[in-house]
């Protein structure tokens, strides 16, 4: 049986969550490949659509090459003072990759200094949070873009399971209910919790504010709506304007607290945010 009601863990400085982003970085370790579902947004060809960027594509790293680009950069004397924060978030979904619980394991025994992050889609987070909570993890991102299984089913177009395929509203259905299960569990380990929500007009707009509600009495600290890359299934989707999304945020800010940095940054982003050293993909994955 899980403890449950740990200490908050400290993520003092992290610039996803309230910290200097203009001071403090974060390192993104692209070491999880596959996903076990599929938003509409997201184009294969691209992995993680949730915050990529066309055209690009991933170098991936084993767990050992990974802890390697970890001891470069902490050893750079540009970059080693600016990086607070160790993050997995794709190209495809952490917690689908057995890879990502060995890189975390690596990261905190030769850096335990360092805050451990990871965002997912939240599939199998019931399954996982108590791993992770014994890997150590700071913080933890969930993509959550409906609450109605209806809506839901416009979004992902499938999930798989258990080793079973579910599609339409039936698939939204468990991954709704695993993604709110395994937040509350996230909040009673102590963790800070983001939620990442894709704006999508016209499909999920009017969710927000539920979303939003529901999440904070889950215990999330703070919510991240970012807007929609229109490609895949969303290639005809018209984006939101700058202007829909600051009052979606506004109003959001009166339930939750709003994170308005985001720069859909890349599976494997090292630096600050907004000003990596390097590109290749998507990232904060759905994840
Ligand atoms: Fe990375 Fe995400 Fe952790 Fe930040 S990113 S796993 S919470 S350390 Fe940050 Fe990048 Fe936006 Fe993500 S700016 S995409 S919100
Ligand atoms: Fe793509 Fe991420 Fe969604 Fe998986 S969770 S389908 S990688 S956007």
């Amino acid at each position: 049986m899980a403890t449950t009601c740990s200490a908050k863990k400290n993520i003092q400085g992290h610039p996803c969550f309230g910290g200097n982003h203009h001071k403090n970085g974060r390192m993104h370790l692209a070491v999880a490949p596959r996903c076990n579902i599929k938003c509409g947004y997201c184009s294969r060809r691209h992995d993680c659509a949730n915050e990529s960027r066309p055209g690009v594509t991933s170098r991936l790293l084993t767990p050992l090459e990974a802890i390697a680009k970890v001891r470069e950069v902490m050893a750079s004397e540009i970059m080693g003072p600016i990086i607070k924060v160790i993050g997995i978030a794709g190209p495809g979904d952490p917690l689908a990759n057995e890879e990502t619980f060995e890189t975390f394991r690596l990261v905190g025994e030769e850096f335990p200094h360092l805050i451990k992050c990871m965002s997912t889609n939240g599939l199998l987070l019931p399954e996982k949070i108590d791993l992770l909570n014994e890997l150590g993890l700071h913080s933890l991102t969930v993509t959550l873009n409906a609450l109605d299984a209806q809506v839901g089913g416009r979004i992902y177009s499938h999930i798989n399971y258990h080793g079973q395929k579910y599609t339409g509203a039936e698939a939204a259905r468990i991954l709704i209910a695993n993604q709110l299960q395994g937040l509350k569990k996230a909040a009673e380990f102590g963790m800070t919790i983001k939620v990442n929500t894709v704006l999508i007009p016209g499909v999920n707009d009017a969710e927000v504010p539920a979303i939003a509600e529901k999440v904070k009495e889950l215990g999330a600290f703070v919510m991240n709506v970012m807007p929609l890359i229109p490609q895949a299934d969303f290639a005809g989707v018209t984006p939101p304007s700058p202007e829909m999304l600051e009052s979606v945020r506004t109003a959001n800010e009166r339930i939750i607290g709003q994170f308005k940095h985001c720069r859909q940054c890349r599976a494997d982003a090292v630096g600050l945010i907004g000003q990596d050293m390097q590109f290749a993909k998507a990232s904060c994955s759905g994840n």
